[in-house]
């Protein structure tokens, strides 16, 4: 990494036209790039860069598809701040204009950049993205857009020299599930708030997105052959609010937005616990017949399907099949945490039975890490969540992943405390729980899955996720303010090679304040990171 750029701070998009050149006070020394996750191989030289302009071609060849596809998909997102045409041309082009190209290529013989890197390379008059999968062409131009002013996040035309510096990047991830979950069953976020978090997911190049679509509180998935779960069960949320649920429409169309951005819809329906509004909306679900009230409350433990009851199969069968008919990835997480109402083998010969009735609708289970007290199948996946904040330095043991291991399942890991986007900052934040103690923008970045608990080794770890519960949290700020700024940390301690330092992190962190300001995206200003100071 060669040399300083000048990155402009505090972009705010409140003005309509253009706005006038940005004076050097504005300006502050950072980074050769402030790109996160930081790409696995940097060679950058800021003296010299590409700049597009107005007569900048986008270069594709237009038999295919997918290209095409991600070129418009760029191009869609640098017309707005730049107030560019940018048209897309088939390749070779008809003749190079002064504002140069940028070219998007699919090569499937780059093998070694895998199914989600690419290659980019920038000179005096080109920028030239490839890669061998449409996803790593979809990083490509995530990354260049991170590699261009904070501006470029604006939706109006803005005045900015819109250069990227010169040089090469060559990258591919770490881990291949990086995923975010996102609770709306306690309280219930509507498709455009879950469409806005996605665009914000992929900007981190975050591949997967688990969506807890029930708990005690809310149902939240339509279900044809069990219509009230929605209907009653889906009518209130945590404090008594109004509650709601997807269509199997809108679920569809949230599948279709996540996948056009290369993010995997991962559905979970919470079982045997968690089922209070299940077990509301039909009495026959429960081992006494009798429907318990609607739930309001945060309390967690309390409930649980009949598992000694054959309809109770019956049920899971059905909703697992009428969502697994409408979810094209290959995963269905079934829960299975925090049930005190079963005993162990109670509980164990349930998770083999759903197991089961998972694998025969053709997807791979998932499921808390309770589960590993079952014999689990060799395609399921063990998420690990348990840890606290105020245990001491790591390696930490935790008996249910090395259970997993000892199985041969994966784990995806998600220790809260370090990647519940839910735990409070520190003692002021306003929203959130505590109980894995406080979880700092530090603390979610600055560890590593390989050694963090005993037993469990590089090769245990599929990857990690950061689930986001919403008990706490009522509106799409909420979620913004929770997730900004340690999302984009984990996504990095999942991309990104080891030996990851904080002190320069929290450099390329500090530059991004800009991108979300212009995004209009609400972030915890946390004393960690070296904020600049906003414009006057
Ligand atoms: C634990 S993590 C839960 C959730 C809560 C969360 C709150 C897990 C598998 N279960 O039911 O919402 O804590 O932080």
């Amino acid at each position: 990494m060669l040399g300083l750029v000048l990155l402009a701070t505090g972009a705010a998009c409140r003005s309509a036209g253009p706005i006038a050149t940005i004076p050097p006070r504005d300006l502050v020394p950072t980074l050769a790039h402030a790109v996160i996750p930081a790409p696995a191989s940097v060679d950058l030289d800021p003296r010299s860069g590409f700049t597009i302009r107005a007569d900048t071609q986008v270069v594709v060849d237009v038999a295919n598809a997918d290209a095409v596809r991600v070129a418009e998909w760029l191009a869609a997102r640098l017309r707005p701040a730049t107030g560019y045409p940018l048209p897309i041309v088939g390749e070779p082009a008809l003749g190079l204009g002064a504002g140069g190209r940028v070219s998007l290529t699919l090569d499937p013989s780059r093998t070694t950049l895998g199914d989600e890197g690419y290659e980019i390379d920038v000179t005096r008059d080109r920028v030239t993205m490839h890669a061998a999968r449409p996803a790593g062409l979809f990083y490509a131009a995530q990354t260049l857009r991170q590699l261009l002013p904070p501006d470029i996040e604006c939706s109006t035309p803005r005045q900015a020299v819109w250069r990227v510096p010169a040089g090469r990047i060559v990258d591919r991830p770490r881990f291949a599930w990086r995923g975010a979950m996102l609770d709306v069953a306690r309280h219930f976020f509507g498709v455009d708030d879950v469409k806005r978090y996605i665009d914000l997911l992929a900007k981190y190049r975050i591949n997967r997105l688990h969506l807890h679509l029930s708990d005690d509180q809310g149902w939240r998935i339509e279900i044809r052959s069990w219509p009230r779960l929605t209907t009653y069960g889906g009518s209130t949320a945590v404090g008594g609010g109004p509650g709601g649920h997807y269509t199997q429409a809108q679920y569809r169309e949230i599948v279709a937005y996540a996948a056009d951005r290369h993010i995997v819809m991962v559905p979970e329906i919470d079982m045997p616990g968690h089922t209070n509004a299940a077990l509301a909306s039909y009495a026959e679900l429960n081992c006494d017949g009798v429907a318990p009230p609607l739930y309001t409350g945060i309390e967690v433990g309390f409930s649980a399907l009949c598992v000694e009851k054959e309809v109770t199969y019956q049920f899971i069968d059905e909703v697992v099949g009428e969502i697994a008919a409408m979810t094209p990835g290959p995963y269905f997480h079934v829960g299975g945490d925090e049930v005190e109402k079963l005993t162990d083998e109670q509980y164990a010969r349930f998770i083999e039975r759903v197991q089961e009735i998972v694998i025969r609708h053709g997807k791979r289970p998932v499921g808390w890490e309770e589960v590993s007290k079952a014999r689990l199948a060799p395609t399921s996946i063990v998420q690990q969540w348990r840890s606290d904040a105020r245990a001491g330095s790591p390696p930490w043991r935790n008996e249910a992943a090395l259970r997993a291991v000892q199985q041969g399942v994966p784990l995806v890991l998600s220790p809260a405390a370090k990647v519940y986007l839910d735990m409070k900052y520190d003692a002021d934040t306003t929203l959130g729980l505590k109980w894995a103690g406080y979880v700092e923008v530090r603390d979610a970045y600055d560890w590593d899955p390989a050694t963090l608990f005993e037993g469990v080794g590089e090769g245990d770890v599929l990857g990690i996720e950061a689930p986001l519960w919403s008990e706490t949290l009522v509106t799409m700020a909420d979620i913004e303010v929770m997730a900004f700024p340690r999302l984009p940390g984990i996504a990095e301690v999942g991309w990104s090679p080891a030996g990851r330092v904080w002190e320069e992190y929290r450099g390329r962190l500090a530059a991004h304040a800009a991108r979300w300001t212009a995004m209009g995206v609400s972030f915890h200003r946390s004393p960690q990171v070296p904020w600049p100071a906003p414009r006057p």
